[in-house]
């Protein structure tokens, strides 16, 4: 073998899990890339042992949140580096979060804007989803398509939040440039007018603990709306992914969409598995740490959520990573109502452990379907397939290598993000990704971060689905 034929790097001995299974082959990386999976690979010009490591592919978080434009005054705690940095620490290598739009703006300048935010400070390799916050006809006809070109494929809507909420007549605008463009569609798919309502009544009869904060995001507003969202896209034969799915009612709705032969996706989230209304239900004002919207449901829901992901009704888990910090979470002081608490959890770093102790250690998952639910399916889904999301030849050379019997007890000291809190503190798991490597670099080994900001470079999405020229069929009558 001649020097350029010989590998960059042979992460040598380990239990790999490739798209059919784990099987014990050695990985030669050149360029950054996987250059070749084999029994016994030669000796490369650096070598990383393997041995009793399970090597997955890097995490792919479809769902994060990091240096958002303010909102209603406040940012989240996480810029690009610390959010990428606890990513990477936790095992993923590619992060999606949300260049945000909202009423009056334009997305091509908040789109150009993130673009700084993250070039100088990621770690590791992102792509953008665009939420579309005021689609007026210059966002429809010139700047969703001129942004889905330029590989920002995947466009998010809200059902509800003021300055952000489209009504239906808007959703089918939006879906209607999806299909056209061959985008996929997110929906955070919550009743607007219940959540109003129910806070109006709440509000005015004193109700404002924080337990009042689930109460007002009622399990059957979620069903509405993403039967609502399922229908709009059904009018325009589009896919869409109903975000952060919380509550058996609304997953019940995706299974029989599913079941219909629609494209419709879904994804949920570590809380709502891991975490539930009683988390939030506390004495003092403990509980704001698992406020978030869809709020965590009462633990009988979790095994519905697990039932979503174990069939394939969910097939994407995400962390919706929003963190604030606890003393902005109370800033309201000790009566602090639940209106006031804004809405997010941390979970970038903690999204991949909490899922394999209790899913593959939990004997619940293969190694092949973590890999899908949390790097494969949402690369595919969000036109990154087959650079990221599995161990195949040919993609980035983007791997996390797992001790899977480590016990690790979570506490917001460990982790690496910039909030002051973490809603798993104590919870004690089994699995941690004590190497993560990001395109042939080693970044994380053993407790050292060896990544340097501004290493991560932006993804260029392919669009995940077929543009259509033709009309939707209904229109074509
Ligand atoms: N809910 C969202 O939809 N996004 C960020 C935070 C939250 O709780
Ligand atoms: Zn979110």
């Amino acid at each position: 073998m001649n020097e350029t034929q010989s590998f960059d790097l042979v992460i040598r001995g380990g239990t790999v899990v490739l798209p059919d299974g784990p099987a014990q082959v050695d990985i030669g990386v050149r360029a950054g890339r996987i250059a070749a999976l084999a029994a016994s690979l030669p000796v490369g010009r650096a070598e990383l042992s393997a041995l009793d490591r399970i090597v997955l592919p890097g995490g792919v978080d479809a769902h994060c949140h990091m240096d958002q434009q303010p909102w209603e005054g406040r940012s989240t705690a996480d810029d690009f580096r610390s959010g990428t940095l606890s990513a990477l620490c936790g095992g993923t290598t590619t992060v999606i979060p949300f260049a945000m739009q909202m009423r009056g703006q334009s997305l091509a300048e908040v789109v150009a804007d993130y673009h700084e935010r993250a070039r100088p400070k990621a770690h590791i390799d992102y792509a953008f989803h665009l939420i579309v916050g005021d689609p007026t006809p210059r966002v429809l006809e010139e700047e969703l398509p001129r942004l889905i070109a330029q590989g920002c494929t995947s466009v998010k809507i809200y059902l509800t939040y003021e300055g952000l909420k489209l009504d239906d007549y808007e959703v089918l605008e939006v879906l209607n440039v999806a299909r056209r463009e061959g985008a996929l569609t997110m929906v955070h798919a919550e009743n607007d007018a219940c959540i109003r309502w129910l806070t109006e009544q709440f509000l005015k009869a004193r109700k404002t603990h924080l337990r009042y904060h689930v109460l007002a995001h009622p399990a059957a507003g979620d069903r509405e709306a993403t039967f609502r969202a399922i229908s709009l896209a059904e009018v325009i034969e589009t896919p869409i992914l109903i975000c952060h799915v919380s509550a058996a009612g609304a997953a019940e709705e995706i299974r029989r969409a599913k079941q219909r032969g629609l494209p419709v996706y879904a994804e949920t989230c570590p809380q709502y598995l891991f975490l539930s209304a009683e988390d939030i239900d506390t004495p003092d004002l403990r509980g704001a740490m698992c406020v978030c919207t869809p709020p965590p449901r009462a633990r009988e829901n979790q095994p519905e959520m697990w039932r979503g992901l174990l069939d394939g009704t969910l097939e994407v888990f995400s962390s919706d990573h929003s963190p604030w910090h606890y003393t902005d979470k109370i800033a309201g002081g000790p009566d602090t109502p639940f209106t006031r608490i804004p809405n997010g959890v941390p979970g970038i770093e903690t999204r991949l452990p909490l899922l394999f102790s209790a899913a593959v250690n939990g004997g619940r998952m293969s190694l092949a379907q973590f890999a899908q639910l949390t790097a494969t399916t949402p690369a595919r889904l969000y036109g990154l397939y087959p650079r990221k999301g599995a161990i195949v030849v040919g993609a980035d050379a983007d791997l996390a290598l797992w001790d899977a019997q480590r016990e690790v007890t979570i506490s917001n000291a460990m982790l690496h993000h910039a909030t002051d809190h973490t809603p798993y503190e104590g919870m004690t798991v089994r699995g941690w990704p004590v190497t993560t490597v990001s395109r042939g670099d080693i970044i994380w080994h053993e407790g050292e971060v060896r990544s340097t900001p501004g290493r991560g470079r932006f993804l260029a999405a392919a669009r995940p689905f077929t543009p259509r020229t033709s009309l939707p069929p209904v229109l074509d009558a």
